[in-house]
């Protein structure tokens, strides 16, 4: 499929996506919005793709919403528009997504980075919530996952300021999983990609599903949730294959079976 504000390709096992609004800081536009949900629900039927990387360029990741769509709109409107329906399919995908962070992640944009599972910044990543600033709020998840990611207290002040944290502030809080220069980034993720991609790739899926039942439910339901998936796993060939090879002294072969 054509795509028009982003830019996606496949190398090996890894899917990645570039979002290439770079006159407007890939400010995440409608038209924006729903091609990447497409094309990540297209790599996430794709058997062959096994982890995708997101990624935007040099300045910015993405600096928000496209603000211009919001100037004239009214409440109504915003309801209306469902325009969270594209933030929900890509919560919805099963394929693990890394986000190599450089440049500016503001509002949509830190939240977009948030949606995926793993974020690996540069050195140039600012992270924020300047919705403030615009008589807004975060809507896209930036309340809940901020506040998940780095507490009541530094969420609250960065939401409530606007201010923005650095990758190295990020990093320290727990927000990105590590800072490189600006550019290996892009390498940095293909490399944990490549290796999160050479694992089994139902058991990938039922670990990423298990993670996010953290954010989801209690202790107890959560507990059960992983319990569950580790059963159902051991109905997989990649199982047999996996203890077998260990035991064997030999590398595993895994067909996602
Ligand atoms: N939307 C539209 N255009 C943008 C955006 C944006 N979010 N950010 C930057 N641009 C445009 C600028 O208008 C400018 O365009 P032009 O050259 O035509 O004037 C171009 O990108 C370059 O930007 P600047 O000249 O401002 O570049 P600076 O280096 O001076 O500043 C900043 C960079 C600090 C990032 C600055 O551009 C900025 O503050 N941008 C806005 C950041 C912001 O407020 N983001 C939050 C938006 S609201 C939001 O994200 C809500 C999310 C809700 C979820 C979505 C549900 C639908």
């Amino acid at each position: 499929m054509p795509y028009e504000h982003i830019l996606v390709t496949t190398e090996g096992a890894i899917g990645i996506v570039v979002l290439n609004r770079p006159k407007v800081l890939n400010a995440l536009n409608r038209a924006l919005m729903g091609e990447l949900a497409a094309a990540l629900e297209a790599f996430d039927r794709d058997g062959a793709v096994r982890c995708v990387v997101l990624t935007g360029n040099d300045r910015a990741f993405a600096a928000g919403a496209d603000v211009r769509e919001f100037a004239e709109a009214t409440s109504v409107e915003m309801a209306r528009s469902y325009r969270f329906l594209e933030w929900d399919r890509i919560r919805r995908i099963g394929t693990p997504i890394i986000a190599a962070v450089s440049g500016y992640a503001l509002g949509g944009g830190c939240e977009l980075a948030m949606a995926c599972d793993i974020i690996i910044a540069s050195e140039s990543a600012r992270f924020g919530q300047p919705e403030i600033r615009l008589g807004l709020i975060p809507g896209a998840g930036g309340t809940q996952r901020l506040t998940r990611a780095l507490g009541k207290s530094r969420a609250m002040e960065l939401i409530l300021t606007g201010q923005m944290l650095s990758a190295q502030e990020a990093c320290a809080l727990g927000l990105v999983s590590r800072v490189v220069p600006v550019e290996v980034v892009l390498d940095e993720a293909k490399r944990l990609a490549a290796e999160v991609a050479a694992q089994p790739p139902v058991a990938v899926r039922m670990a990423k599903e298990s993670v996010n039942q953290a954010f989801e439910t209690t202790l107890a339901g959560g507990l059960e949730f992983e319990r569950k998936c580790f059963h159902l796993l051991f109905g997989s060939e990649d199982k047999r294959e996996g203890i077998r090879a260990f035991l064997d002294k030999r590398p595993p072969t895994f067909t996602g079976r």
